[in-house]
């Protein structure tokens, strides 16, 4: 039997508080919060303040869980998987940390007795928005999906100051960026642990120890401190509660004593400020490395805290260093944390002492690396000079890594001087540069990508080479999934309230095993059912059209298809053709008579994105769409069958209004390069039917729902590279290979949209060269479209359509995608944890 560690068991029982479940305790936790943490009263309680009183009870609840499941993994010592991310896309909390622990309809009576309306509440908290797009979104539904199956994970990330730019539009159309101090009203939903931190060094000089033992001493520099903050991240109907732990960079002294004491006040405090910089801003381009110091400064401050964090708790365990693989698991999301294979070799060298081989045995045994593009100007490549000026030790150990590898390369293909300088970590030219992509792969034990095709392409195009060295079982496809909690019964409450009816299960079932969807499958047939599933649909569109007007003060019709492309703005994405589309569209309405018109489809197009600050084109596009809205809009012939707005600022907390009320969604990504993309499953799973590329995910969802329920278009991924030589070598004049998209640039050079000459760039990316293929594929997109009507206006056919789409996307939870993960990768169970009492 344990001894109880201090003082009276008895009293530090009675102190004790468990979960708050029923509503007298839940009011009681908040007014108390309102008294005491807020210093405030019932007369001058306003939302905000509410919000915070509501958040700081259900945080509560979350630590009373969090504890308990922390200490059972401490006790129970099971291998742990960490999952190190440079991005989690968190979006908001309260309402799902109250979904997850059960007590959302607690909470809405309690804070209604108190006068106030949980609507209300939850509108007033902002966005954690510490990543750009997909990646980051993927990382926070894996995190959900890890508490919901009581995986012991833990996230390690950055605590940026400021998330994701915050994106205004000018009058003219432009993109305009406003930074986004999300902590300016205190985060409730983490905890610092300033007791937590790390010393973490930059610059300086590493010598060689000449004993033979290939240590070196690495010294002088600036070191930095990393304090760790906590995020608890709930699990749904289980006490499990995980741990994101975002690191927040300080100054090691306040001040830099040396320089004070010379009287360089200055120079003191402008090192402090530079190690605070590290973790100010996340940086807003996805899809394209740019080499920045700060950046690189910010993937190994990260890396090197999160790593001796990791081997700390590991040596508590009292085992021996070469057991570390037995008890953790590092999952690098994308190529961001490589860095972290050759800190490990470095701690496990020059502090642990051990020999390289032994190393690099507990270092492969222990990484695992999941590609997400192949996209070559995404590929992360490091200046040699640059790794060599702030991490002198790591370069050394990036070249001693390449040595031995390139050796064994040669052994295998003997004499084959072109595979040695593909496959090398060091790209030649001017500068040399590391091909991270490269050493994440050597340095793990399994290299992935996140869709079937994807993973195909990883194996076949960038690491081709490495297929060949290391063998194929090394390689493998884990397809993204997305969170069905947050996604369909948080977004969509209605349509999850439907489903709980109509299959006869609690909620808490089918969100678990969301393959149990399959069950709506005769209901397609049931005229009842359609017509509710329809209503709410509806509902869904007036919720949004309400959004907007309350927003934007803009009149959104809802008696019309929803018609939605929201992601990042990017030129491989093809919003341009998806405008392009639009204006054709209006063109050929101007040309109807009203007769005519009368009988087409009545379509309400929603754009909504944010493009990297410094993407001259794909900003171009924003204003293009924008000022293509203006004109469309105000159009009195054609403004009640088409509309179109730019949604600004897109969010993850504007695509849960925007999901549930789609009737298509567009993905529609040139074949080969959207890697997976998660929102085309977010939109099926919520019955938004799907537009797109034989692309990604796209092609897993088809094979699920069915091809005669998904709008396919387009040319296909082996004939991406053909077409592409054919533009360079054999060009075709637009207006011969694709008359009607000639007619439609002509319009917008000729200035039916205002701009006169501004938009040139743009149309020439289409004109000229065309690498995404819009000529190529124009001609099916506008036959896509027209399709996409004709199947809507047969509305009961299209509501089927709908109800077995959602019915079929049982695969694409991310709880699947986890488990996979935790068997065939990180080898990892499940550890239960007790309820609190
Ligand atoms: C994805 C990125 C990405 N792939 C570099 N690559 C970044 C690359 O800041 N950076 O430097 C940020 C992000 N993001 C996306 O990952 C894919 O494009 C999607 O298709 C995929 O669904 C998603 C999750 O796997």
């Amino acid at each position: 039997k344990e001894q109880w560690p201090k003082g009276d068991e008895k009293v530090w029982r009675a102190g004790t508080r468990g979960l708050d479940t029923d509503v007298p305790s839940i009011t009681k936790t908040f007014v108390n919060h309102v008294q005491t943490s807020l210093a405030r009263q019932a007369y001058n309680l306003d939302n905000l303040g509410a919000y915070q009183a509501a958040a700081l009870s259900v945080r509560d609840n979350l630590l009373v869980n969090w504890n308990e499941t922390q200490m059972n993994y401490t006790r129970k010592a099971p291998k742990r998987a960490y999952y190190l991310s440079l991005e989690f896309l968190m979006g908001r909390t309260l309402d799902n940390a109250m979904l997850n622990l059960g007590l959302k309809d607690k909470y809405v009576e309690g804070v209604k007795k108190l006068g106030f309306s949980i609507e209300d509440i939850l509108e007033q908290e902002r966005d954690a928005a510490l990543g750009n797009g997909g990646l980051g979104r993927l990382a926070a539904c894996y995190l959900d999906s890890s508490a919901s199956q009581e995986l012991p994970v833990w996230g390690y990330g950055l605590r940026y100051k400021y998330g994701i730019f915050q994106q205004l539009i000018s009058p003219e159309g432009n993109q305009l960026e406003a930074p986004d101090p999300w902590l300016d009203n205190q985060n409730p939903w983490e905890l610092p642990r300033l007791d937590v931190s790390y010393e973490v060094r930059f610059y300086g000089s590493a010598d060689r120890l000449n004993d033979g033992s290939g240590r070196s001493n690495w010294h002088g520099g600036q070191e930095v401190l990393a304090v760790a903050y906590d995020v608890m991240i709930p699990g749904y109907n289980t006490p499990t509660t995980n741990n994101l732990r975002l690191w927040e960079s300080k100054p090691k002294r306040g001040f830099d004593l040396n320089s004070f004491n010379a009287g360089d006040y200055e120079h003191a405090v402008e090192s402090s400020n530079s190690a605070a910089a590290i973790t100010s801003v996340l940086y807003p381009n996805d899809h394209t490395s740019f080499g920045k110091e700060l950046r690189l400064k910010q993937q190994y401050f990260w890396t090197a805290a999160s790593l001796q964090d990791i081997i700390r708790r590991f040596k508590n365990l009292g085992k021996p260093i070469t057991e570390f693989p037995d008890y953790a698991a590092i999952q690098l999301n994308d190529t961001h944390p490589t860095l972290a294979i050759p800190e490990l070799m470095r701690v496990l060298i020059d502090d642990e002492d051990l020999d390289w081989g032994t190393a690099w045995q507990i270092v492969t045994n222990t990484f695992f690396y999941t590609n997400h593009t192949v996209l070559p100007e995404a590929l992360e490549k490091w200046p040699v000079p640059l790794i060599e000026h702030v991490l002198p030790r790591h370069m050394q150990i990036i070249y001693d890594i390449n040595l031995f590898f390139l050796q064994a390369v040669e052994k295998k293909f003997p004499d084959d001087r072109d595979r040695l300088s593909r496959m090398s970590l060091i790209e030649e030219g001017q500068p040399k540069q590391v091909r991270m992509a490269h050493l994440a792969c050597i340095g793990s034990r399994k290299v992935n990508g996140v869709a079937e095709l994807h993973s195909d392409l990883v194996q076949t195009t960038i690491l081709k080479d490495f297929v060949e060295f290391e063998g194929v079982s090394k390689f493998g496809n884990v397809t993204n999934g997305i969170t069905p909690r947050r996604w369909l019964d948080q977004c969509n409450p209605e349509l999850s309230a439907l489903i709980s009816k109509t299959l006869k299960l609690d909620k808490n079932v089918w969100l678990k095993d969301l393959t149990k969807l399959e069950g709506l499958l005769p209901f397609a047939e049931d005229k009842k059912f359609r017509t509710e599933w329809a209503a709410i649909k509806q509902r869904n569109k007036e919720r949004l059209a309400h959004h907007v007007q309350t927003t934007l003060g803009l009149t959104v019709r809802t008696d019309a298809m929803y018609d939605v492309q929201i992601k990042r703005l990017h030129e491989y994405k093809r919003q341009t053709l998806n405008i392009l589309g639009v204006i054709h569209r209006y063109l050929t309405l101007k040309a109807m008579t009203t007769a005519e018109r009368a009988k087409t489809n009545r379509r309400v197009v929603f754009f909504a994105g944010k493009a990297a600050p410094a993407y001259y084109i794909a900003k171009l596009t924003i204003r293009l769409i924008v000022n293509v809205a203006r004109v469309i809009n105000a159009d009195p012939d054609t403004k009640d069958f088409l509309q179109l707005y730019f949604l600004p600022d897109y969010s993850v907390s504007l695509a849960e209004v925007l999901i549930p009320a789609s009737d298509i969604s567009q993905h529609i990504s040139t074949a080969g390069t959207e890697a997976s993309g998660t929102s085309n499953m977010k939109f099926c799973l919520n019955g938004g039917l799907l537009l797109g590329t034989v692309d990604g995910a796209n092609i897993e969802i088809a094979e699920e729902v069915g091809e005669s329920n998904v709008f396919f278009f387009g040319h296909l991924t082996p004939a991406v590279e053909d077409l592409r030589h054919q533009h360079l070598y054999h060009p075709v004049p637009i207006e011969e290979k694709c008359p009607a998209l000639a007619n439609v640039l002509n319009e917008v050079s000729k200035g039916l949209f205002g701009d006169g000459g501004v938009y040139e760039p743009l149309l020439n990316t289409v004109r000229h060269g065309d690498y995404y293929l819009l000529t190529d594929d124009f001609d099916s997109y506008i036959a896509a479209l027209a399709m996409v009507d004709e199947a809507y206006l047969d509305t009961e056919e299209w509501i089927k359509k709908s109800i077995r789409t959602t019915a079929k996307m049982g695969k694409f939870s991310s709880d699947r995608a986890i488990l996979e993960y935790a068997e065939s990768y990180w080898n990892i169970e499940a550890i239960p944890v007790a309820a609190a009492k």
